[in-house]
């Protein structure tokens, strides 16, 4: 019997994390007899008086949002990094570590519609965005090692409020997946000589596989070391991107429609507003970050979605995955080909 992946049991790398996944595809033949969760699709209203992320309402802080009409911005109410906090005092003792963190959270609401989602926005729509995280990146990057823009999508996901928004932490230290990254880009970079994610990426367009949806400078792919089901990944197609503040304008547009076309392909699964969380990883930055040497990072964009097999079923990433090692049931390659040939229209502006 020879090996084939979409029968037989195998480990992939993750070279960006450093870490093994275990997949497990004959699995999928078994019968489900899990947790079903309500599917919670009601017609949100465009302006809702009492969600404190609308345009004109006072938040419980007390502060009033302006009557913004694109994109809006402010200092998180509840953050959980701040800036002028005393030092812990320094520890010499191994087993009892303690660091400074200071930092910054801020909220950035996409739209002043309560009820659009990113597949929903025009790319135009969805390019305003872009351009305010480039500025926050900008301005947070200045002072902060590292800067995360993520987007929290779904209750699902923990997501406290269903007005289309991200938050964004600086801090003054690396977190661990960034830091991780960061070691294992840097050590493939002067073992190879070549960018990991460039490398990567030029891989994935020969192999044609588990790429989702392309444009001219963007792929949006399931990773081949993927553990979410359904697991994507935006990276540049070949140009050397290391942060997101090194876009062009055509590149920042570009990025806008490679999102809409893939959030399209996450919502037309399963006909529901596809939960997530998904952020940006690139280049860090922070004083004195110009003279660093960055050669090995590559800009690129990460999705992770907890469905697996409907909008009620989700993957829970507990027992073996806690204790041991990360597993999933399909396939990358699978994935990819579900989501690759769903329709590229939004099932709800079919019409
Ligand atoms: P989540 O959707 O991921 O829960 O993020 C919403 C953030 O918005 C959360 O961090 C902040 C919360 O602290 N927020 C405010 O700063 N002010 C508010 O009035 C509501 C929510």
């Amino acid at each position: 019997m020879s090996f084939n992946p979409v029968d037989h049991q195998h480990v992939r790398w993750n070279p960006l994390k450093g870490e093994w996944i275990l997949v497990s595809p004959h699995r999928m033949k078994r019968p489900w007899s899990g947790q079903v969760e309500k599917s919670n699709e009601e017609e949100r209203p465009e302006f809702d008086p009492t969600n404190p992320l609308c345009p004109g309402v006072t938040r419980p802080s007390g502060q009033t949002n302006p009557q913004y009409t694109s994109t809006f911005i402010f200092d998180n109410d509840f953050p959980a990094l701040l800036e002028d906090v005393p030092e812990p005092p320094a520890s010499d003792n191994p087993l009892f570590r303690c660091g400074q963190a200071k930092g910054t959270c801020r909220v950035m609401c996409f739209s002043p519609k309560s009820n659009v989602t990113v597949p929903i926005m025009s790319i135009e729509e969805i390019r305003h965005v872009i351009d305010a995280w480039v500025q926050e990146l900008n301005d947070l990057g200045q002072k902060y090692k590292w800067v995360q823009i993520f987007e929290n999508k779904g209750a699902v996901m923990g997501c406290s409020n269903p007005h289309p928004h991200c938050q964004i932490w600086a801090s003054s230290f690396m977190p661990n997946e960034a830091a991780a990254k960061d070691k294992n880009m840097k050590e493939y970079f002067n073992k190879m000589g070549s960018n990991l994610l460039m490398d990567y990426a030029k891989q994935e367009v020969e192999k044609n596989e588990r790429i989702v949806v392309q444009n001219g400078d963007w792929l949006g792919l399931v990773p081949y070391w993927a553990v979410w089901p359904y697991e994507t990944m935006i990276i540049p197609k070949s140009r050397h991107i290391k942060r997101m503040s090194d876009l062009t304008d055509e590149e920042k547009t570009s990025l806008a429609d490679i999102m809409k076309q893939l959030t399209t392909k996450y919502d037309n699964l399963f006909e529901c507003s596809f939960p997530y969380s998904m952020g940006f990883h690139g280049a860090p930055t922070g004083p004195g970050h110009e003279s660093e040497n960055c050669d090995h990072w590559q800009f690129h964009a990460l999705y992770y979605p907890p469905l697996l097999r409907s909008a009620m079923v989700k993957k829970f990433m507990v027992g073996y995955e806690m204790l041991a090692n990360c597993q999933r049931d399909l396939t990358a390659e699978q994935a990819a080909d579900k989501l690759r040939n769903l329709p590229d229209i939004h099932y709800k502006l079919k019409q």
